[in-house]
């Protein structure tokens, strides 16, 4: 290229013009920012915080978004709170005061904008706000989303801003104190003796669950922002659907702004690339909202895991006034959702209808990652959906003690196809309803749900979780006289039936709204009507047959506990800490009956259901293991009862998916992220197509549930076999399946299936393949408990070798070799098994991976495989 070389007189011009003349182009860019830019600006606050106790004066370094709890740690000032018993001696947190401090610099320019806000998206809880010394805020809501106008107290330059947070304790005792009667939450639910937890609006686990520990936190939990804006700002854009279907999606384009001054603007409004609407608006002073119908053609259709694709639209709102504009944009999936509730012969439906298809929900009940929520990193979501897509679920329900979760959690579920039933944050207590509490409650749900209201992943809104059931049915209404009962409804209906339908119905009117889980209703609701917890299998100590039977339209809790594996365990407990009984485990196990004083409860029902199948294991690793196949063994049994009972039952959610801490509790991946026996067995019970058995007069009933959209034609082969690999009888089936249904295809005398066998010496192999030979489902039936079947002893023969994504593994054996666990020794990096807890039959071979990112060394000698004849004496 030719540069044309510069005369030095020249050069000497040019610096006298050239550097002026970029300073004066500078200042007119930064004062036509102003006309032309982003009406809004955003800073956030992260930076510099400290922390201290309100009665020290020594600061610390504190992390925002944090809590108190992690803030202590991080200092060196506690231990970990979830290390053998350590949570005991830490209770002191909660009955303290705890103050947080930073200083941001206000960028130049920004007291010169019209307007400014300091967001809080999440104050954990009683918090008073001081601007540079002026209260600004008074919070006492964590789940709500605090913006308060702070032109007037911020200056140029350096700001402060400090929060205190006061104890929950020392803000409800008075409350508690004063009540005109006791309001009851259930002791292992609020561990003390004093319960205030229903008088804050705050996490209910926080104070301690029947599978969590009590830690109070408080502190800045969600991020803070300063936000500067002129003229006008977008609050918010939802994408009402007001009809979906495949011809035509009729929207509309809910657009929510605030103008500071009368303004006259074009509002443009887009899907990808496409402009949908275009038109001149008047905003008038204050808020202003904005309906604009739009329309799409043909829409590709969001769908549940497992019946179609999870297509995303983005849309976006311009709004341009004068020289400012702003741009919104969000994201939804096109979809027809309907909670279809109709009285029928058996009573009233509860199901759900995707697309005009009534769809089986398959998944569990989801409880917050961690006590410290700010330590759930976006690989745990990522990690946790993935893992509830990869197990064939299709909805969780986000239950009432736990949060609102992030919106990273929903964004994952629209993308995986995983329907949310999601509580309001009620569980298990008797709440005030004066009117300071219902206008905070009232807040509170309009701010979650204008968040949550474009994920397509949000099917239905639910009041509380087990409020009304523990009130009617299990014990509390008796508690009190008549007055205090009336007064109480009243309250109760205030709250549920009243505040929050309306709160709710006013920034979303297109999310059904379910009062309580499970469904109680003032007048008695039979069994054949709405969703039912049930747990009768557990804490009613009944068998696992029982599962057969007690089944719902929608089964949205039942499960049963396991201890977490090894690894885990020895995470949180020394050696001399392995036994049953130990303070520590006990300190693990938050099960408990009698007010808290027996703590051996919920280890003594494992054990009792334990000695029903199984024989009881000596050593503690194998009493560990054992639990996990209980459980997954009893939970398999649901799940297939309650699939072979559609359309009457439509819908299995067990409690629960996973863990906030390390604990014995009735989880199917433990707080570390691992899978247990019953994430595994999950798994295969919730494909698509499933084949049971089940025992009936003497005979085997073999069904298949179909959840596919079409008709599936193949096989059904049924075999016995011998646990050395005998073939006993063989039956192959052609079969046309029935899209979206359960059906028995085949009954077998039991005689005929086991010959001259006796029934602990054989099982039942069912396949189902595809015309073209694809196995699209496999099962395994005993006749007989694991404890009465006469289990081999095995050689399993292992070969080993590394592929890209870790380790693949190739089992066979010649005699069964009964659930089949594999752990690799001394191994602390994260790896899974693409199988685990499975029955290796005779002559079968099994092909495994174990994914990890590492190569592990010495890894063929390190791998660990017990099965349970192993554990017999
Ligand atoms: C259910 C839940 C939880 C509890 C679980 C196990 O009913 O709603 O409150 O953790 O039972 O007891």
């Amino acid at each position: 290229m030719n540069i044309p070389r510069m005369n030095p007189e020249y050069n000497c011009v040019y610096r006298w013009f050239l550097f002026p003349g970029i300073i004066i182009a500078c200042w007119l860019c930064w004062s036509c920012r102003q006309e032309t830019g982003d009406a809004l600006q955003n800073m956030a606050l992260d930076e510099n915080w400290k922390f201290r106790n309100a009665e020290e004066s020594v600061w610390r370094v504190a992390s925002v978004p944090g809590c108190i709890h992690t803030d202590l740690i991080n200092n060196g000032l506690i231990e970990d709170p979830f290390y053998r018993v350590n949570e005991k001696d830490l209770q002191w947190i909660s009955e303290k005061d705890w103050e947080y401090k930073t200083r941001f610099e206000l960028p130049p320019g920004w007291l010169q904008r019209e307007n400014i806000e300091l967001r809080f998206d999440g104050l954990d809880t009683h918090a008073d706000v001081y601007l540079n010394d002026e209260l600004i805020l008074r919070a006492e809501n964590m789940f709500r989303t605090w913006r308060v106008d702070c032109k007037p107290y911020l200056k140029p330059g350096a700001n402060s801003l400090r929060v205190y947070f006061h104890s929950v304790f020392k803000i409800n005792l008075p409350k508690w104190e004063n009540a005109p009667f006791r309001l009851l939450a259930w002791p292992n639910n609020d561990q003390a003796d004093v319960q205030v937890n229903m008088y804050s609006r705050k996490a209910g686990f926080h104070f301690g669950w029947d599978w969590g520990p009590r830690l109070i936190t408080a502190g800045i939990w969600r991020p803070v922002t300063l936000q500067a804006w002129d003229d006008f700002v977008i609050r918010e854009l939802f994408i009402r659907p007001d009809s979906v279907s495949a011809e035509r999606a009729r929207l509309t384009a809910v657009v929510e702004l605030e103008a500071s001054k009368e303004l006259a603007a074009r509002l443009r409004i887009q899907t990808e690339k496409t402009e949908l609407a275009d038109r001149e608006v008047y905003l008038s002073t204050g808020k202003n909202v904005i309906e604009i119908p739009v329309e799409i053609g043909n829409p590709r259709l969001w769908w549940s895991n497992g019946l179609g694709e999870q297509p995303l639209y983005s849309f976006s709102a311009e709004l341009t006034a004068g020289q400012h504009h702003e741009v919104k944009t969000v994201e939804t999936g096109l979809r027809d959702l309907k909670i279809i509730r109709r009285k029928d012969k058996d009573g009233e439906s509860f199901h759900i209808q995707l697309n005009g298809v009534p769809v089986f929900m398959k998944g569990a009940n989801y409880i917050p990652q961690d006590n410290f929520q700010n330590r759930v990193s976006p690989q745990d979501y990522e990690h946790l959906i993935r893992s509830v897509s990869g197990a064939n679920m299709n909805m969780l329900r986000v239950w009432g003690g736990g949060i609102y979760e992030e919106d990273r959690f929903y964004e994952l579920c629209d993308r995986y196809g995983i329907l949310i039933w999601q509580d309001f944050m009620f569980a298990c207590a008797m709440y005030p309803a004066d009117d300071d509490f219902l206008y905070n409650v009232s807040a509170e749900i309009s701010d979650n749900v204008r968040r949550l209201r474009n994920h397509p992943s949000i099917a239905l809104y639910c009041g509380n979780n087990e409020n009304e059931i523990s009130w009617h049915q299990w014990e509390w209404k008796a508690c009190y006289s008549d007055a205090v009962q009336q007064e109480y409804e009243k309250d109760m209906r205030a709250l549920f039936y009243g505040t929050i339908p309306a709160a709710l119905n006013e920034v979303d009117p297109t999310r059904y709204y379910h009062p309580t889980s499970p469904n109680t209703g003032y007048n008695d609701i039979g069994p054949g009507e709405g969703d039912v917890h049930y747990w009768g299998v557990w804490h009613g100590r009944e068998p696992f047959t029982e599962y057969n039977r007690s089944i719902g339209r929608f089964m949205s809790e039942y499960g049963f506990q396991s201890f977490p594996g090894m690894a885990t365990i020895e995470k949180f407990a020394g050696p001399q800490d392995l036994y049953l009984d130990s303070e520590v485990m006990l300190a693990h196990q938050r099960c408990m009956a009698d007010n808290r004083r027996d703590r051996q409860y919920g280890n003594r029902l494992i054990k009792e259901y334990m000695a029903r199948d199984y024989r009881i294991p000596q050593e503690f690793g194998d009493f560990v293991y054992i639990s996990q196949l209980l459980q997954a063994g009893g939970v398999k049994q649901a799940i297939e009862a309650h699939r072979r009972a559609m359309p009457y039952c439509m819908g299995s959610l067990y409690w629960q998916i996973n863990d906030c801490w390390p604990v014995a509790s009735w989880s199917s991946i433990d707080y570390y992220g691992n899978w247990k026996a019953l994430h595994y067995r999950a798994r295969d019970a919730y494909r698509a197509l499933l084949i049971s058995a089940v025992e009936n007069d003497g005979a085997l009933d073999f069904f298949v549930v179909s959840d596919s959209l079409n008709p599936i034609t193949g096989d059904l082969t049924i075999r016995t076999m011998t646990f050395g690999g005998k073939l006993v009888f063989e039956k192959k089936l052609a079969l046309d399946i029935a899209p979206r249904a359960s059906q028995k295809y085949h009954s077998e005398r039991i005689s005929e299936l086991i010959g001259n066998q006796v029934k602990s010496d054989v099982l039942i192999r069912l396949t189902f393949s595809s015309d073209d030979g694809k196995l699209l489902s496999d099962n395994i039936y005993y006749f007989a408990p694991p404890k009465d079947l006469n289990l081999p002893v095995t050689d399993i023969r292992v070969r080993v070798n590394r592929v890209d994504s870790g380790y693949r593994i190739i089992l066979k054996t010649d005699r069964l070799a009964k659930d089949v666990f594999l752990r690799v020794r001394d191994f602390a990096g994260s790896g899974s098994f693409s199988n685990n807890y499975f029955d290796l039959l005779p002559g079968a071979e099994a092909f495994l991976i174990f994914s990890c990112d590492t190569e592990i060394p010495d890894f063929e000698k390190r791998l660990e495989i017990k099965t349970l004849r192993d554990t017999y004496e």
